[in-house]
C-alpha cells in the first residue's frame, strides 16, 4: 500500500484504542442540582484519573457549574444534563459552585 494509505490505516486502527481507553480510565461520577443544593454536596475521585462529572439540573432555571482549583465553568440550562470533563487530579479537597448562587449553592470534589 502508498505510504498516505499506510499511515491512514494506522490512524483508523489506532482511534478506538484510544477511545476505549480514555473511558476505562475515566471516573464518571453523577451529580444532581436543585433547589440550590448539589446532590451529594461531596463527591470523589482517584487522584491522578480524569474525572467525568454528568450533571443534572433539576431545576427549572440555568446554573452555571464552576470551580476555579479545577478550571471549568458551563452553563446548565433548566432541566437538562450536561457533562463536565475534568483533568487527572492531584488529591486535594476542590471547591465547586453554582456562580449564580455562589454563596449558597456549594460542593467540593474529594481527590484521593
Ligand atoms: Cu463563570
Amino acid at each position: 500500500m502508498s505510504l498516505s494509505k499506510a499511515i491512514l490505516f494506522a490512524a483508523v486502527a489506532l482511534l478506538p484504542i484510544t477511545g476505549a481507553a480514555r473511558a476505562q480510565n475515566a471516573t464518571e461520577i453523577q451529580l444532581s442540582y436543585k433547589d440550590k443544593k448539589f446532590d451529594p454536596a461531596e463527591i470523589s475521585a482517584p487522584a491522578n484519573t480524569p474525572i467525568v462529572i454528568k450533571l443534572k439540573n433539576l431545576d427549572g432555571k440555568a446554573m452555571e457549574f464552576e470551580s476555579k482549583t479545577l478550571k471549568v465553568e458551563k452553563v446548565v440550562a433548566g432541566s437538562s444534563d450536561a457533562t463536565i470533563n475534568v483533568r487527572a487530579q492531584k488529591p486535594g479537597r476542590y471547591e465547586f459552585f453554582d456562580e449564580y448562587n455562589e454563596k449558597v449553592a456549594r460542593g467540593a470534589l474529594v481527590v484521593k
